[in-house]
This record gives C-alpha cells, sequence and structure tokens, in this order.
C-alpha cells in the first residue's frame, strides 16, 4: 500500500515539475497568457509545446498585443536569455510568401524586420527560410520586430493560453 502511494506521489512530482518548469516568465495580454518556454526547440517542437499544454505558439495579430509582449520583454530583459529572437506562431509552410498564423486569424497587422521576409535559401535550398521570429536587430535596439528564418534553428519561443483565468 505504501508502495502505491510513493509511486503515485512521485509519479505526480514528476508530471508537476513538467507543468511548472515549463515556463519561466509569463504575463497577461488581453485576457490571454504569454509564456516563455524554458527549451530552444525547432518551430514544430515549439508549436507541439504549446499545443499539448493547451496552448498555441504566440500570436501577435494586433499592435496592442505585439506592443505589450515586446515591453513585457524588455521590462524584463529576456533578451539576455537570447538575443537573437524567440519562435510565433505565424509561417508560410503551406505556400510560399503566403503567411499564416497557427490558429487561423487573419494576418492584417504586420511588423516585418527590414525587407523580411526574404526567404533566404543559404541552408535549407528546398525551402528556406517558412518561420517568424520575433527579432531583435542590432542587438542593443528595443525594437522587436518580425524575421523569417530556417524552421529547424533551435529557439526560445513564447506559447499563448486563451482566456485563461488569471488574466480575466
Ligand atoms: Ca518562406
Amino acid at each position: 500500500m505504501s508502495f502505491i502511494i510513493k509511486l503515485n506521489l512521485l509519479l505526480l512530482i514528476q508530471v508537476c515539475s513538467v507543468i511548472f518548469a515549463q515556463y519561466q516568465a509569463s504575463t497577461c495580454i488581453g485576457g490571454d497568457k504569454f509564456a516563455l518556454m524554458n527549451d530552444k526547440v525547432t518551430w514544430n517542437d515549439a508549436s507541439d509545446i504549446c499545443l499539448q499544454s493547451s496552448g498555441q505558439l504566440a500570436v501577435l495579430n494586433t499592435e496592442e498585443i505585439s506592443n505589450e509582449l515586446v515591453a513585457f520583454i524588455n521590462d524584463n530583459s529576456l533578451s539576455e536569455l537570447n538575443s537573437r529572437g524567440f519562435w510565433i506562431g505565424l509561417h508560410d509552410r503551406h505556400l510560399e510568401d503566403s503567411f499564416e498564423w497557427v490558429d487561423g486569424s487573419a494576418v492584417t497587422f504586420t511588423n516585418w524586420y527590414g525587407n523580411m521576409p526574404d526567404n533566404a535559401r543559404k541552408k535549407d535550398q528546398c525551402h528556406g527560410q517558412d518561420c517568424v521570429q520575433l527579432w531583435k536587430k542590432p542587438p542593443t535596439t528595443p525594437l522587436w520586430q518580425w524575421d523569417d528564418d530556417y524552421c529547424f534553428k533551435r529557439k526560445l519561443f513564447f506559447c499563448q493560453y486563451k482566456n485563461t483565468p488569471e488574466c480575466v
């Protein structure tokens, strides 16, 4: 009996550590929770991790959401964790140069950096760059904008949890 209790307790601790170790910082924007996750992973893995925890890769489909997330990054010096960028839920994997949000919402607001997207093919002749990161260049500017990058690159990422009770 006590063995089973101990086993259950061990499982509970393991499950809890998985749930609670996932993100290192979060903020509420418009009733949704945006959480910076712990792992540097490919865009596909980032999307899967968000889905598995009942969320989605962050959808920054309005200027207000975009500005608030950038302010959160700057106010908390999150760039010190990764100065090159964070995966967000935007991609053109289905049709080149036809960008779509992971939740299907319309791409009306955009925040591309300089001459991006450029679908550079240097490291992937077949697909080019089909996944979008929130990017800061040069590293000293507080301005974060969108850049298409190779989906296989491993980056930190933001998950979005809609209508989270703690944010309502
Ligand atoms: Ca592309």
